[in-house]
């Protein structure tokens, strides 16, 4: 399907590939982080007696999670069912995904002896991503999907801090005090982060998300000076392939212009920051992503209505919206106000 000249000119020609290239769009494309399990049933059902880790490298659950969401919600793209600690795991980090708590490192990241836990990634440790990537892009046809990674930072502190954390206390410590040290770990995760998002786009991805999620714990000065050019370095492994890049992170209204300095095609932002705002921080050249709260989506119908409408407005006068959370979808999230979401933003937007 997607190897005929028609279907590769309607998926290249869809709303959200076409609002990543800032092109006039029929509608605003819609897709939502973490839409991938959590919040459905069907996703429960099938996760059931498999752990995280173990169903990000069975193809068949990989790819029919993928769908569950598309079908569900007919959202304009499709997010590969992963993780970002997934490549880690692939070159041998003693690492799991914990259920209600998320990744784990056993033995965390402190001193420069733990560089060389950090092997290059090879195609080859990740094989069943190429083979999930491949049965999916047949199945999406004309749907995109978009591929993913974790950024530089937000991987460092899983690493170092050895599972999730509030205050990246470690991390920091080890920036600050360190920063040979730090450069040097950033530099290793750009070049693992870089030939992930590569296998994924060499599969058959359509476009990629580099997720730095907790990079809003920074201060700018420090994000410039530690963090941005290993990001900066992860985008630019990746442009040649001619594939829009979206760059995300949560908290990082002050960090908005240097995300948009470290060279993405689309910045997301969170919900802090209404869009207009928040394309006028990351600067000309740049479609957004984004914004609405994902807690709204616990309100009833009419108010999930107003704060759309509202996103809507900011966005309206911008080139290139694509709709989305402002973070991952809630765990508890109603499915079918995630479904009446989508609905609303295409009826909202049709041209
Ligand atoms: O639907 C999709 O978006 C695809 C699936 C996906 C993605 C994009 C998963 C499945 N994880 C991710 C990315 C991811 N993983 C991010 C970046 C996005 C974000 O900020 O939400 C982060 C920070 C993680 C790390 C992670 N993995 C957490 C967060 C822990 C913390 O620090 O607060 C958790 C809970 C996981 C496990 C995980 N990943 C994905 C799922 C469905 C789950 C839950 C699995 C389980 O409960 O066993």
């Amino acid at each position: 399907m997607s190897e005929t000249p028609d279907a590769r000119t309607a998926l290249t020609d869809s709303p959200f590939l076409r609002a990543c290239r800032r092109e006039p769009v029929p509608h605003t494309p819609v897709w939502f982080m973490r839409q991938a399990g959590r919040s459905l049933p069907e996703y429960r059902k099938l996760r059931e007696g498999t752990t995280m880790l173990d169903s990000c490298m069975r193809p068949d659950l990989v790819t029919e999670i993928t769908l569950q969401p598309v079908r569900r919600h007919k959202v304009d793209a499709a997010i590969f069912f992963s993780d970002i600690v997934v490549p880690l795991k692939a070159i041998g980090v003693d690492l799991d995904i914990k259920p209600g708590v998320g990744p784990v490192v056993e033995r965390p990241f402190r001193s420069r002896e733990d560089l060389a836990r950090l092997r290059p990634l090879e195609p080859d440790d990740v094989k069943y991503v190429t083979e999930a990537i491949g049965m999916l892009t047949t199945e999406l046809g004309d749907t995109p999907l978009i591929g993913f990674a974790g950024a530089p930072f937000t991987l460092a502190s899983y690493l170092v801090e050895g599972g999730p954390s509030r205050n990246h206390e470690h991390t920091k410590a080890l920036m600050y005090g360190d920063p040979q040290l730090w450069a040097d770990l950033l530099d290793r995760l750009a070049d693992l982060t870089g030939a992930f998002l590569r296998v994924q786009i060499e599969a058959g991805a359509s476009a990629v998300q580099l997720f730095d999620s907790w990079a809003g714990a920074l201060a700018p000065a420090d994000y410039r000076e530690t963090v941005l050019p290993a990001s900066k370095k992860v985008l630019e492994t990746v442009a040649p392939y001619g594939v829009p890049r979206i760059h995300f992170g949560v908290g990082t209204g002050e960090l908005l212009g240097l995300m948009g300095e470290a060279g993405a095609d689309v910045v997301g932002a969170d919900w802090r920051v209404p869009l207009d705002e928040a394309a006028r921080r990351i600067g000309p050249g740049r479609a957004v992503q984004g914004n609405l709260d994902p807690a709204v989506l616990f309100a009833p119908r009419e108010a999930v209505e107003t704060q759309t409408r509202k996103v809507l407005d900011a966005a309206q006068d911008l080139p290139g919206h694509i709709f989305n959370l402002g973070h991952g979808v809630l765990p508890d999230t109603d499915a079918e106000a995630l479904t009446r979401l989508v609905a609303y933003v295409h009826e909202q937007t049709a041209r």
